[in-house]
């Protein structure tokens, strides 16, 4: 059988899980088979993503921000990039974080079934709960105290502060920036090799993941059969997918706005960029698919798109962000836990951060989502739930990553007098220039 593609594996996998987990439950002792031999690589697969989280921090960010000097340098066209870029995964976070609280997905969950979801994860929801319930009574900067780590170390480890390590991340690829380049170089080099091998890694973590679905399915199934939690998975991926959707009508809005050029042009130019984004889920796979309709579609100029598409592929991913937002806040409402206004506002920090640190492949949003959970006190455990509905999620926010992409890329054009007509090369120019 021609070898089906690791999202319809992953489907499957979905699919088996539920089919397996149900079918188990009508046996004597089929709930304890699902927990003692299915489970446990449910577990191992959200270690595995959990533990590929710090580095990858580190590998992306500090590999960002040392990045950075080139761009600032390259001209005001650096800074303008950037900052449009921040503003709309800004946007799309508060998006996100919008419709979930509208909306209110975990809230759907009953207390029965609510106790026993604290109570299948124990260890790790009540430390994260009652950490939250700390962090509430603390003083006004403590948070901005426990920003700057004392011990790396200490920062990096399960219980550590994930702000912690951004910021040391951060401020690493500021030191990067001001020694002399001869000096940088080789440091840069390595961070550049070590994001490789990270990106890898994850590519690796992901082939297990049909594998690791069936087994959290499974595992979901038997031990809260409950009807109330899968419409309250429902209901979440119905959040993620109406602010996705909303983000797509805020892109549309921009372009019209700020370029004068309509919907009907936008999407008949980026459309087969979407395409491939959807089926995919990779920003990076689909980069040269999307500078190919930015330019010769959308009529920005090559200086322009050779420029901001690379940067928004890796850095600027506003589906992945607002999805994190609404994930964070859902699993907090699973586990009963009412998020104060300022964890929240944590969130858009968190989220943006961990947007930009998220690399352009499949399942990278799932990944840096542990930041955002850690640094919001949201009980890890919570993952179990949403990973097993990411794959077809993660489809629709690369979409929406590479959409915002291309509305960035025609603001910035617009802005520098770069925003031309389509010129779509005929097949003989093409031709000619393959
Ligand atoms: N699949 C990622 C991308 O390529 C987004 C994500 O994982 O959230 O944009």
């Amino acid at each position: 059988m021609k070898k089906l593609a690791l999202h319809w594996q992953i489907l499957l996998g979905m699919a088996l899980g539920v089919v397996v987990g149900l079918i188990m439950t009508k046996f004597d002792g089929g709930r304890e088979i699902i927990q003692d031999w299915v489970k446990p690589f449910g577990n191992i697969f959200i270690n595995a993503l959990k533990l590929i989280a710090v580095p990858l921090i580190l590998a992306s960010l500090i590999k960002g921000v040392s990045d950075l000097k080139d761009i600032a340098k390259l001209s005001k066209m650096g800074g303008r990039t950037i900052g449009t870029y921040v503003v709309t995964t800004v946007i799309a976070v508060s998006i996100g974080l919008l419709v979930v609280n509208v909306v209110q997905p975990g809230k759907s969950i009953t207390e029965a079934t609510r106790t026993e979801l604290v109570e299948s994860y124990k260890g790790d929801a009540e430390k994260k709960i009652s950490a939250a319930e700390k962090q509430r009574e603390a003083g006004p900067l403590q948070a901005l105290e426990d920003l700057v780590p004392s011990n790396i170390f200490d920062a990096a480890s399960d219980n550590g502060n994930m702000l912690q390590v951004i910021f040391f991340a951060i401020f690493f690829g500021l030191g990067l920036i001001l020694i002399p380049e001869e000096k940088a170089k080789p440091a840069k080099q390595f961070f550049d090799s070590f994001n490789e091998v990270i990106l890898k890694l994850i590519d690796l973590i992901m082939l297990a993941a049909p594998y690791g679905v069936f087994a959290l399915l499974a595992a979901l199934v038997v031990e809260s059969p409950s009807a109330d939690l899968f419409s309250a998975l429902g209901w979440y991926a119905f959040c993620v997918l109406l602010g996705l959707a909303m983000m797509i009508v805020v892109y549309t809005i921009i372009v019209l706005v700020f370029t004068g050029k309509t919907p009907k042009f936008f999407f008949n130019g980026i459309g087969p960029a979407q395409l491939l984004a959807f089926s995919t889920s990779s920003s990076a796979a689909t980069l040269p698919v999307t500078m190919e309709r930015v330019e010769e579609h959308l009529g920005v100029e090559e200086e322009v798109t050779s420029f901001v598409l690379p940067i928004g592929a890796t850095i600027n991913m506003d589906g992945t962000s607002l999805y994190q937002a609404v994930a964070a806040v859902f699993i907090a409402q699973a586990f009963g836990m009412d998020l104060s206004l300022g964890v929240q506002l944590g969130i858009i920090v968190t989220a943006t951060l961990a947007s930009i640190g998220s690399a352009a492949v499949p399942g990278a949003g799932m990944v840096m989502l542990v930041i955002v959970l850690a640094q919001a006190g949201i009980p890890e455990a919570g993952l179990a739930l949403i990973f097993a509905v990411d794959r077809p999620l993660d489809m629709c926010r690369t979409v929406v990553n590479v959409t915002g992409d291309a509305a960035v890329s025609m603001l910035v054009a617009k802005s520098v007098d770069k925003l031309g007509e389509p010129h779509v090369r005929n097949w003989d120019d093409n031709y000619k220039k393959r």
